[in-house]
């Protein structure tokens, strides 16, 4: 009997070791970076949250009290030697009316705060600023329609002004969610979906698509830069200006070419906002993601690399090796030279705006 309890320690040890570790880690981490709902940036996934918090104790109550009862009644009423059979019933009415009817009002208790939250969520707040968020297999589209533009993998706003995103997805459904700013929503091919957030906070926020959406579903992220309201303009303003062109005869000028030329037809799939080729060619492309402001964004890939000019140039030369299956072919030697993928990338890395190459 001993031996079965101290066992019986050690399988409860084991189990709380790893779930200790995995609180201890949840709290090492801090604001901004993190995909956690309990840090919340925006009044969506703060409402989310504040009613997350009373169903959690809640239940934390019903699950004390009901276990509580289960190990008091195992242990009072547990089998001594010579006890006789006890007395056998079958059913108690006013026990099960009692426990039918304490479930059912506790969660008709529960429902009232959660629909007002749901139609608190998916109500239009006045004058939203909107964007539109386009699903692809494997990256995030970003439409500044008024404004004339788009990005991928970044998106900007501005903090303390109420964000409308109007989402649809091009091929599988996807979902869309960054756990500080606002609750997940699907993005579905052929139907708009709604986001409605106001970011309190500027800074960097994390997402991550939430809805299994083929092989590289994981490598499906996002981020969201939060600006300084008059910070956003200037941002804005810089992305309609499209991409700075190179100076004449430099690394970046041939690599521009690069970009161009049949080995590499980047502009097959891409496209750069003002880029014109020596031969009049455009880059206009919508296949994969915009590029216009490639050097300033942090990820590549959809979060698969950090934008460094080594994995830029890794990913060129072959984006199959960090993301298998994407749907960006891989170039060789053949199709771009050493030195050629050397100017493309200086290119690339170069398509910031001036302001972000101040800073
Ligand atoms: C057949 C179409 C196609 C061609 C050709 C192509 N790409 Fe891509 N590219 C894509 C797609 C699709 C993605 C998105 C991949 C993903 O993240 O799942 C992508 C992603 C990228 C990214 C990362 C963008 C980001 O924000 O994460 C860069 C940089 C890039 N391509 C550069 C190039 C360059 C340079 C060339 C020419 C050498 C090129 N691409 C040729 C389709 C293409
Ligand atoms: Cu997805």
């Amino acid at each position: 009997m001993a031996g079965w309890i101290r066992c019986g320690r050690r399988v409860v040890l084991g189990a709380l070791v790893p779930l200790l570790a995995l609180a201890l880690a949840g709290c090492g981490i801090t604001g901004g970076e993190v995909q956690s709902a309990n840090e919340t940036f925006a009044d969506n996934a703060e409402s989310i949250w504040n009613l997350f918090v009373p169903i959690f104790w809640l239940s934390v109550v019903i699950f004390v009290l009901v276990q509580g009862a289960l190990i008091w009644a195992v242990i009072k009423f547990r089998y001594r030697d010579g006890d006789p059979p006890p007395p056998q019933l079958h059913g108690n009415t006013k026990v099960e009316v009692a426990w039918t009817i304490a479930p059912a009002v506790i969660l008709a208790i529960i429902l009232v705060p959660t629909i007002t939250t749901i139609a608190d969520l998916a109500s239009e707040p006045d004058e939203p600023y909107t964007v539109d968020v386009i699903g692809h297999q494997w990256w995030w589209e970003f439409e500044y329609e008024d404004e004339g533009f788009k990005t991928g993998n970044v998106l900007h706003v501005p903090a303390d002004q109420p964000i409308h995103l109007r989402m649809t997805a091009a091929d599988v459904i996807h979902s869309f969610y960054a756990p500080q700013l606002f609750g997940k929503q699907d993005t579905i091919p052929g139907r708009t979906t709604n986001i409605y957030f106001t970011p309190e906070e500027p800074g960097e926020y994390y997402g991550q698509c939430y809805e299994f959406c083929g092989l590289q579903h994981a490598n499906m992220m996002f981020r969201i830069v939060v600006h300084e309201p008059g910070d956003f303009e200037a941002w804005v303003a810089d992305q309609q200006d499209g991409a700075p062109d190179p100076e004449p005869d430099t690394l970046e000028a041939r690599g521009k070419e690069v970009f161009f030329q049949p080995g590499a037809a980047c502009h097959a799939c891409h496209a750069i906002d003002g880029a014109v080729a020596e031969d009049g060619t455009e880059a206009v492309a919508e296949v994969g993601p915009n590029l216009t402001n490639i050097g300033e964004r942090p990820i590549l890939g959809a979060g698969a690399l950090e934008n460094t000019p080594e994995n830029l140039h890794d990913w060129i030369r072959d984006p199959q090796e960090s993301k298998p299956g994407n749907e960006m072919p891989s170039f060789s030697q053949d199709a771009i030279s050493d030195e050629d993928l050397e100017a493309l990338v200086a290119y690339l890395s170069s398509l910031q705006s001036e302001r972000a190459d101040a800073d």
